[in-house]
């Protein structure tokens, strides 16, 4: 295994040195990761998705997207090390080689790039959440990617304001973001077997539904697998998580996209709410990439292990 070499996982990287790197570590780690591109985004950059695990066919596969929200810095950063994690430990560390060995991770490192490129360019634009999308009859940018999916679409918790922060959009997939990422899904349907999204902050696990209160129909399966994977997680450096159906955890909300991919049948679907829980937030300090990382990791192993032996 080729460890990347210039790559800094404990900084917050920009769009530029992320792109380039999902280049890099799929060069320097032929055989097990591989990187194809899903769409492009509003203003036209390329969605690259990685893809890691020692293939074969008819594998199971593990759907992971970080960045649908642009300020949430911290998002990105899991998803680059969870992927240099992956290459570093599989043939050394018993669980990664056996997940890899058995199945494959679809990794999208950042899915609102137009977003996360703006949270870029000036301290004023750092916290930013939604697309960088025009709206017609509307001066107002953007759309939020996590009340875009059509999932009780716009009836909870969604504005249908394009000026607000939570504006639904004009339509479900109205973002070529999304519409990228759904499409992405609809065509590997048979094969994930799990789909998690990487937020933060308020450090919780949450799985459907958001957008009504009704429960799921493995609602207590999903129950009693986010509270030992937030017990695990919790393990590490003693971070303590909450967990159960978005709805009633966090706050009702539709059109997210854990509850779209469980109603596509894709039966383990999970949003991770990554730290703090309000003292630094969406300005989570670079100190913490690491502990926040290493933790998160061991959940989304937890996770995986569970899926590929169920
Ligand atoms: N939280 C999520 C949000 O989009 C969420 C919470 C999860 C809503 C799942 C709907 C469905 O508001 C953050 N921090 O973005
Ligand atoms: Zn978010």
């Amino acid at each position: 295994n080729v460890r990347t070499s210039s790559h800094n996982y404990e900084k917050y990287n920009n769009w530029d040195m992320i792109e380039a790197w999902t280049a890099e570590i799929a060069q320097q780690n032929p055989g097990l990761v591989s990187r194809s591109q899903i769409g492009s985004t509003f203003e036209g950059r390329p969605m690259y998705i990685l893809k890691v695990g020692k293939g074969g066919s008819n594998r199971k596969a593990i759907f992971m997207d970080c960045g649908f929200h642009a300020r949430e810095w911290i998002s990105p950063a899991f998803c680059q090390w969870f992927m240099k994690e992956a290459v570093r430990t599989y043939g050394r560390e018993t669980i990664m080689t056996r997940l890899l060995d058995n199945l494959d991770f679809y990794v999208l490192p950042v899915l609102n790039i137009d977003g996360y490129v703006y949270t870029w360019t000036k301290v004023s634009n750092r916290m930013w959440r939604k697309t960088r999308s025009t709206n017609a009859g509307s001066s107002c940018i953007g759309t939020d990617p996590n009340r875009n999916f059509d999932a009780g679409w716009c009836t909870v918790g969604a504005s249908k304001k394009p000026c607000d922060d939570t504006y639904c959009g004009s339509a479900p997939e109205s973002e070529k973001e999304t519409k990228a990422l759904a499409d992405f899904i609809r065509s590997h349907i048979s094969t994930i077997r799990a789909y998690l999204t990487i937020h933060s902050y308020s450090q919780m696990l949450l799985y459907p539904y958001s957008y009504t209160y009704n429960q799921v129909k493995n609602n207590l399966e999903l129950n009693t697998l986010a509270k030992s994977t937030i017990k695990e997680l919790s393990t590490l450096h003693g971070t303590k998580y909450s967990y159960g159906a978005g709805a009633s955890t966090i706050y009702p909300a539709a059109g997210g996209s854990d509850d779209w991919a469980y109603d596509q049948g894709i039966k383990y679907s999970f949003t991770f709410e990554l730290r703090d829980t309000g003292r630094y937030g969406f300005a989570l300090p670079e100190s913490q990439i690491r502990p926040t990382c290493e933790e998160t990791l061991i959940a989304v192993k937890y996770i995986a292990e569970y899926v590929l032996e169920h």
